[in-house]
């Protein structure tokens, strides 16, 4: 098979000539399939190319979600008895140094968070609070007025809250055993948490087994509008003595499903770290899921 043109020779005679294609052998049937199966191929595999850089985001997305392996990428160290023989990557956002604040987004998969939310809704009561001395019932109502569920993570027959909670001890390196129950939450339209601390004073509460260092919210649902959680006291801001515990002011995180929110309560020597104040924005618009985990400074029971 050859392709050639005939006005080579006119051209340079002067002539002017249009450019005449011809076969000099004529190609026959099988020729004509076997072009076609190689143009075909060709085709193929670059489609291939496209298709991986067009997914590629996704994907990365997706392995991140399973904390994923770069040994191909970074050295790696022989471990320690309880290490990993792999590197894990959990990407996260420093949001806050005052409190020690950290976002992580995809911390959970849209799938596990529906898990979650469908193990609870059935078991929701009324939420409770930890009532400080002179507190009642009755004169701290309309301070948090969403409802909940504990779950442990032993109770989720389906592993999920298993995992969750084995990767939210990796990323704080605060053991699992030292974590409470999750407190799964429903805040409906109007319903709130004013600011508060997850620590408890011990001279406001009275002597403490133990204390909570941190605590980590996993959002379950997107809420249309309000519904933030808020840190009114971010970087001493707001701390003149006339903050109204309702008001919905300061750092304002926007819950989205699957993200999670990382805040200590505890200052690194151990006392109780004044701009870790927070609460949740009413909700507006929409829903909003949320699970927390307290984790303490002892072991846990449950
Ligand atoms: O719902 C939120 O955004 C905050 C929840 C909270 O403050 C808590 O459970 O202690």
């Amino acid at each position: 098979m050859w392709y050639s043109t005939v006005y080579g020779r006119e051209a340079m005679r002067g002539k002017s000539v249009k450019p005449h294609w011809t076969l000099k052998t004529k190609l026959g049937l099988p020729s004509v399939f076997l072009l076609c199966a190689f143009f075909f191929l060709a085709g193929l595999f670059a489609s291939t190319f496209v298709v991986q850089d067009v997914y590629g985001g996704g994907r990365g997305r997706a392995r991140l979600l399973e904390s994923t392996n770069y040994e191909n990428e970074y050295e790696l160290l022989p471990n320690g008895e309880t290490g990993d023989d792999s590197i894990t990557t959990i990407p996260f956002q420093v949001l806050s140094w005052n409190p020690r604040a950290l976002y992580f987004p995809n911390f959970a998969t849209a799938e596990q968070c529906d898990s979650i939310i469908s193990i609870a809704e059935p078991r929701l009561r009324p939420s409770t609070l930890a009532l400080r001395k002179g507190e009642t019932v009755e004169n701290t109502k309309g301070i948090r007025t969403s409802s909940g569920v504990f779950i442990s993570a032993s109770e989720d027959k389906t592993g999920i809250l298993d995992v969750i909670e084995e990767k939210i001890a990796r990323v704080t390196m605060l053991p699992r055993m030292h974590g409470e129950a999750f407190n799964v939450l429903r805040y409906e339209v109007g319903q709130r948490y004013n600011s508060h601390y997850d620590a408890f004073n011990p001279a406001e509460y009275g002597p403490q087994k133990s204390q909570r260092v941190a605590s980590f919210l996993l959002y379950l649902s997107d809420v249309q509008e309000g519904g933030e959680t808020m840190f009114p006291f971010e970087n001493g801001f707001n701390m003149d003595g006339s903050y109204d515990f309702k008001e919905c002011t300061g750092l304002k995180v926007k819950p989205r499903k699957g993200d999670g929110l990382l805040f200590y309560s505890l200052l690194p020597n151990g006392t109780i770290d004044v701009t870790s104040i927070h609460g949740s924005c009413p909700v507006i618009k929409g829903k909003k899921w949320v699970a927390t985990k307290w984790i303490r400074d002892q072991e846990q029971d449950d």
